[in-house]
């Protein structure tokens, strides 16, 4: 009752007409929204949150999702299709615990699954199922997929037909524990003067349930071609990597983490290096950001969650809002009011 009229939508700033949405489901919860259009229908592939009585922490341990269900529209505002539940925890032979943010891609008949979840050691690893139909449910494989690691798998298809396979989150999503594709258990996050630890890339081998080469390092620098430190925590990354390609060029989007930004960063080819460029969305309510950003017919979406129904940080609604280009090819940023 305190908040002010708009509070929890995103809005494009300056525009005439501010657009304001609303989450696409309340009757369950929802977050990372991976976009995709598929046979002529809009496809979203989230995670799905639940109550938990785990204590918030650094860790993302109340986090604790166990399904996933995906959510279909014939077009941006129509009615959402919640397909039930399209893969288990208890269905994926190497995972103990939380599913989190998947995304999903489509080659030669079948859909992919991509998601996260801890092995019985505790350690992220990156999953992959299949399923006939982009809505599953989906069957998953029985290892995951060899020399992955870590959190927020993202799949781009280049115009070539080649897959990439982005991942990596900081801090709960122990990418400061792998260093030259080695895990470390005693590895800490870096001092704030250290470089800041880089997302990875593999390429997808024609088959989609393995990599072809090995993960290597995603390169972000500032417009001088420096890496930022962990101390630019403003625009360096953590978590939540997207790919998607505009007029011929590369976009690398991410989140920022701790301090709660989409941010975005160009380049010339799928591995970068990919300069910075600015904030594309800025904290949402809820203490994680996290998106995707795809085309449907000749207009751009941002898909992205905050905690509007609950006001609780991980019990989150996935929500979509229009992305707009300047003539320059940078992006028009979008806030939330608070
Ligand atoms: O949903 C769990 C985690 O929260 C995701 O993997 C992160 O990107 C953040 O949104």
């Amino acid at each position: 009752a305190c908040s002010p009229p708009n509070a929890g939508r995103a809005v494009t700033e300056g525009a005439a007409g501010k657009y304001a949405s609303q989450p696409l489901v309340s009757h369950i919860y929802t977050a990372d929204p991976s976009a995709h259009y598929f046979n002529g229908k809009i496809f979203i592939y989230p995670s799905h949150d639940t109550a938990t009585k785990t204590v918030e922490n650094d860790n993302g341990d109340h986090f604790r999702m166990a399904d996933y269900h995906i959510l279909s529209m014939d077009s941006i505002g129509g009615k959402v299709t919640d397909h039930g539940v399209a893969l288990r925890v208890e269905d994926v032979p190497w995972a103990s615990q939380q599913l989190w943010a998947p995304d999903a891609a489509f080659s030669q008949g079948t859909y992919y699954l991509y998601f996260p979840a801890k092995d019985k050691q505790g350690l992220f690893k990156i999953g992959v199922a299949t399923s006939p139909q982009p809505e599953g449910p989906f069957k998953a494989e029985k290892d995951p997929v060899k020399g992955t690691y870590s959190i927020d798998p993202s799949v781009f298809r280049d115009d070539d037909g080649t897959f990439y396979l982005y991942f990596g989150g900081i801090w709960g999503g122990q990418l400061q524990n792998w260093n030259n594709n080695r895990y470390d258990s005693s590895a800490k996050l870096r001092d704030k003067n250290e470089v800041a630890i880089l997302p990875r890339v593999a390429k997808l081998s024609p088959g989609m349930k393995s990599l072809e080469s090995d993960p290597v390092e995603v390169s972000i620098t500032d417009s001088s071609g420096h890496q930022f430190l962990e101390k630019d925590n403003d625009k360096r990354f953590f978590e939540a990597a997207w790919m998607h390609k505009y007029k011929g060029k590369y976009y690398f989007s991410y989140s920022t983490g701790d301090t709660h930004n989409i941010v975005y960063a160009i380049g010339d080819s799928p591995y970068g290096p990919f300069k910075y460029q600015g904030i594309i969305l800025k904290p949402v309510d809820g203490w994680t950001n996290h998106h995707s950003i795809v085309q449907i017919g000749d207009k751009w979406y941002l898909f992205y969650h905050d905690t509007q129904l609950s006001g609780k940080t991980h019990l989150r609604n996935v929500k979509v809002t229009e992305l707009k280009y300047n003539s320059d090819g940078t992006i028009q940023p979008l806030s939330a009011f608070k």
